[in-house]
């Protein structure tokens, strides 16, 4: 017996067991069909990850039958309200029809064309961006969650995966997503590598085979901006992480 069969045979003889005393059924958490990181030279990788999802569907409202979507934080729609600390948590699905809304427990959004300079200017000499030339960061706290809609509509969505481009993750293991179902099951949490040369890019994604990720909870390193936080790499005592592009599966309908 070869160990994958093992490993069935046991998972079946669990679910004989559960169901011989009519207890609650085993559950079942479904596994990624595929884990994509990367540090340094990530552009490969994000461009598998991007294949794997399929055709990119832009900002095209309505529920499409296949395909990915992406924001970069580049386009000029976007310029009224960069460089502040209230950028909206539905652009992406209302001024552009992505799919996608942002909550934080923090006290807002910012978009920065700046690497951030404007809030400490050491700060442009630690982030990057992947896409020219924007990145964004919650405020008041190094966590965010990602919500999915279909696109252009209110109305809740689910994805088949989710990857994330990072800035500047030095420490292991802190900078990571964790997946949730829409009855808030973890799917799991997956890491981003560290960086691993000065462009200090990173990137992790994962894909599952149907659509069923309804929230990705965001974690940037151990510290929120601030004017006087340096990252660890700088004198400081935590690590900032910033994020630039999230490319996610079509935003499909939630049942
Ligand atoms: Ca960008
Ligand atoms: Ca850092």
């Amino acid at each position: 017996m070869n160990r994958n069969t093992g490993l069935v045979l046991a998972g079946m003889l669990v679910f004989a067991a559960c169901s011989d005393n009519n207890t609650t059924a085993p559950v079942v958490v479904p596994q990624p069909t595929a884990v994509v990181t990367a540090t340094g030279n990530i552009q490969a990788k994000v461009d598998e990850f991007r294949t794997s999802l399929g055709a990119a569907n832009g900002g095209t409202a309505g529920e499409q039958a296949t395909g990915r979507r992406e924001i970069n934080w580049d386009g000029a729609g976007a310029n009224p309200f960069n460089n502040k600390n209230d950028f909206p948590a539905d652009f992406f699905n209302t001024n552009v029809k992505s799919g996608a809304i942002f909550t934080t427990a923090g006290t807002g959004f910012r978009n920065d064309s700046t690497l951030f300079a404007e809030i400490n200017p050491a700060y442009a000499a630690q982030f990057n961006f992947f896409s020219a030339t924007k990145i964004f960061s919650p405020i008041g706290s190094n966590l965010l969650d990602q919500l999915f809609q279909v696109a252009g509509q209110p109305t809740p969505a689910v994805v088949r995966g989710f990857g994330i481009v990072f800035t500047d993750v030095d420490v292991a293991d802190q900078t990571r997503i964790e997946l949730f179902a829409v009855d808030g099951t973890s799917l799991g949490t997956y890491s981003s590598p560290v960086r691993s040369d000065a462009g200090g890019l990173t990137f992790v994604g994962v894909t599952f085979a149907d659509p069923i990720i309804a929230r990705v909870r965001i974690k940037l390193g151990t510290g929120a901006l601030g004017a006087g936080v340096n990252d660890i790499s700088a004198g400081g005592t935590v690590d900032l992480v910033v994020l630039d592009n999230l490319i996610y599966g079509e935003p499909h309908k939630a049942f």
